[in-house]
């Protein structure tokens, strides 16, 4: 096949890599339905892809990864500065040109036996100010069909690259070369733990990722160039690149706002951004439900795309209760990964809401289902475009994105944290989202129940530089000439009593809090001044069923016991990680704090 570019950079390293990796051929992506159709009949013929019940769930095909490639491995995931200083501690350093050398050993001869598609690729709507290009060769016909759905791929974008045009090159292999004949036969292909890399290399403005097929590890355009990449190359040019859900809300008189909101990985970001409101009359609308791309226009306002054009979203626990936009969205046209399979050929998966059908279920590793372990994978997916959701706004790929009125920052927070408060000013709110923190259970990260994994700006896992400096650019930011700052929130929907029970009751009734936080930014009343910001009166937010008077007043009194040790443990423990880099700022916020709550 020949090239469809004349852009010598993208030519150039095609021709390397495929000289490095050896493929049998080599096959330019164009984007079109037909071209996904052929990768999902590629898995199929593999073993790989089973199709379900077409009638009932159309253009529906589950795969089942290899258990050892079941999501993405921090440990193996490097940020490979020229200095270990500008990766910082909270992210695994490599020196670039050691790390390369290692990957060109296992790249060598790694496609034998493969195909190997280039997959030109546009994050943001193609031609978008704010879009940038990627192009990601990968041996993974999986990667190329969940690529179509999670970014526009194909000849429009390569016309936009031109002859001369910056593009992102993100190279991607499962590491399993075929041998003559020999085919993946039904087994995921990817290689042994200890044998993955997913690399970046930010002054390069470079992805390298070896040995997983999976998700934010394989799908490259998605974690590692939109938030590892793209953050360093925010911090160079005066944007944000951020682990963002935007949604548009709407009030009874037909305003809208537009709120971008960052929350630890599995806190519920999906379900936020399609959520269904209790508030007669107000309406959310979806943006996006993962990142955020932000950049100020010229009327001083900060506007946001959604980089993305599908959901990698989390199946256990979707239901029609916790999110009946995405039960609808996933509908017709999804892959499933590692969901469970039921007797009527359909997925099925631990808090879908009803029963598998009588029958056998086939779990996530392809047997029978015994009952003792859970059916689907916890970090099971489905992979869906954004088009297909009912909730998605007008605006959702509106080239020139959507003006930013109120950033909010959450976790899991069973104690402490209230239902809801706003930051006092930009540099109390960029003080809130480096504390912001989730709890963890025991079994999940080796640490002692109850204890909080601090997760500032939900990023920890996905800021490619260091994170001391990436608080300075917050700040920075903050100081935009003219700029007409988002006002800045946190909430916290996971509060429990003393005795356990949840004191909110999420879902649709967060829709109370979002009420509140629209009209804050019109300057209604309904709030008072606190040690620790601005929080609504009770009236304000009105009580859900279910919710005592009691329940209320926890839920937005300041705890100041639960304060003064959170400070204590920002102060001993996470602070002082930062070293010289953490601001100045941030450390007169914390002490002024504690001045509050100490008077
Ligand atoms: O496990 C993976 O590879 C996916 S992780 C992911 C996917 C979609 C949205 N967010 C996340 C995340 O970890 O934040
Ligand atoms: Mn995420």
């Amino acid at each position: 096949m020949s090239a469809p570019t004349q852009n010598a950079k993208l030519l150039q390293w095609v021709q390397e890599v495929a000289a490095m990796t050896q493929p049998t051929a080599v096959v330019w992506c164009d984007g079109s339905q037909a071209e996904y159709d052929r990768m999902i009949q590629t898995t199929i013929d593999a073993g790989l892809a089973t199709p379900l019940d077409q009638a009932k769930r159309p253009g529906g095909y589950l795969f089942r990864s290899d258990p050892s490639d079941v999501a993405r491995v921090e440990n193996r995931t490097y940020i490979a500065s020229k200095s270990p200083e500008d990766a910082g501690p909270t992210n695994n350093w490599i020196d670039p040109e050691a790390l390369k050398a290692t990957m060109r050993g296992l790249y060598t001869g790694c496609m034998s036996g493969r195909t190997m598609y280039v997959i030109p690729f546009s994050m943001g709507p193609i031609g978008s100010p704010i879009a940038k290009i990627g192009v990601e060769i990968s041996d993974s016909a999986y990667v190329v069909a969940n690529m179509h759905i999670m970014t526009r791929v194909g000849t429009k974008v390569l016309e936009v690259l031109g002859k001369d045009g910056e593009f992102i090159p993100c190279l991607h292999s499962v590491g399993k070369p075929l041998a003559e004949g020999q085919s993946d036969n039904g087994q995921w292909p990817s290689a042994p733990v200890d044998h993955k890399y997913i690399s970046h290399f930010p002054e390069e403005r470079l992805i390298w990722s070896y040995g997983s097929g999976y998700g934010g590890n394989a799908l490259l355009g998605k974690k590692c160039l939109a938030l590892r990449i793209a953050s360093a190359q925010a911090r160079d040019e005066g944007w944000l690149a951020e682990h963002m859900l935007i949604l548009k809300l709407t009030n009874p008189e037909g305003k809208s706002k537009f709120v971008a909101a960052a929350f630890p990985s599995a806190c519920g970001k999906t379900n936020l951004a399609m959520l269904v409101p209790t508030v007669p009359g107000w309406k959310v609308e979806t943006i996006g439900d993962d990142i955020a791309w932000m950049k100020f226009h010229s009327d001083g306002q900060l506007y946001a795309i959604n980089p993305e054009a599908g959901f990698f979203g989390v199946a256990p626990g979707t239901s029609v209760k916790s999110n009946p936009n995405a039960m609808t969205t996933i509908a017709k046209n999804t892959i499933f990964t590692n969901v469970a399979l039921t007797s009527d050929n359909d997925v099925w998966w631990e808090g879908i809401g009803f029963d598998p059908p009588a029958g056998d279920v086939i779990d996530w590793k392809g047997k029978v289902w015994d009952k003792k372990e859970p059916a689907a994978h916890p970090n099971a997916r489905f992979t869906v475009p954004a088009s297909q959701c009912p909730a998605a706004a007008a605006e959702w790929q509106d080239p020139a994105g959507v003006p930013i009125s109120a950033i909010l920052f959450g976790g899991r927070r069973p104690g402490t944290i209230p239902l809801v408060h706003e930051a006092r000013s930009w540099n109390h709110g960029v003080f809130l989202g480096s504390i912001v923190g989730s709890e963890v259970t025991a079994a999940a990260l080796d640490l002692k129940a109850g204890t909080v994994r601090r997760d500032p700006f939900a990023m920890l896992p996905f800021c490619g530089y260091h994170m001391g400096d990436y608080f300075q650019h917050w700040i920075d930011i903050g100081k935009t000439p003219g700029a007409k700052l988002p006002r800045i929130f946190c909430v916290n929907w996971f509060r429990k009593d003393a005795g356990g029970r949840w004191l909110w009751p999420g879902y649709g009734e967060n829709s109370r809090v979002l009420k509140w936080i629209f009209e804050q930014c019109d300057g209604l009343d309904g709030s008072q001044e606190t040690e620790i910001g601005i929080m609504p009166s009770a009236e304000a937010i009105g009580r859900p069923e279910g919710v005592s008077a009691e329940d209320m007043a926890e839920l937005l009194t300041v705890d100041r016991e639960g304060w003064r040790a959170e400070i204590a443990d920002v102060h001993a423990n996470h602070y002082p990680k930062f070293g010289s880099r953490m601001p100045a700022e941030l450390w007169q916020e914390l002490r002024e704090l504690e001045a509050r709550l100490a008077s």
